[in-house]
């Protein structure tokens, strides 16, 4: 009965750690978050140099809590707008670069794609509100 208990308990303190609240860090007031390169409607032939630019704000690695600070993330071909309140999920269309990276090698299929950065805290939460770049659209040839 007493390992019973203790289970679930457990198991009440996993969910609830689990469901920790959002960050709400907020960013810099005037934070800008923008593609250095490529620009909106270039036409690009085979993989390029995606450049992440950010002015007043800094870039970090992932889980460093410096304040006015994050790492870059890029979005690929997503439609569906973030969820402030998670982390930016980790996918092939969610990329994160948490080592503090400015630039990434991009290599995508021919045709239209649209990109947009998302700037994450220590814990690759959304800044409160969001930073994020215009979402760009590109083609490739
Ligand atoms: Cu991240």
């Amino acid at each position: 009965m007493k390992i019973a208990r203790s289970i679930v308990l457990s198991a009440a303190l996993a969910f609830v750690s689990c469901a920790a609240p959002a960050q709400e860090k907020p960013a810099a007031k005037d934070a800008v978050l923008y593609f250095v390169w490529p620009q909106n409607g270039a036409v690009i032939k085979g993989p390029f140099w995606c450049r992440f630019g950010l002015r007043n704000m800094g870039v970090t690695h992932a889980g460093d809590e410096f304040a006015n600070s994050g790492h870059h993330h890029l979005l690929i071909d997503v439609d569906e707008p973030l969820d402030p309140k998670e982390p930016i999920p980790q996918d092939k269309t969610h990329q994160h670069f948490g080592a503090g990276q400015t630039e990434a090698r991009v290599d995508l299929p021919p045709g239209k794609h649209t990109l947009q950065l998302v700037l994450g805290d220590a814990k690759h939460y959304p800044f409160t509100p969001p930073l994020v770049s215009d979402r760009i659209t590109i083609r490739i040839k």
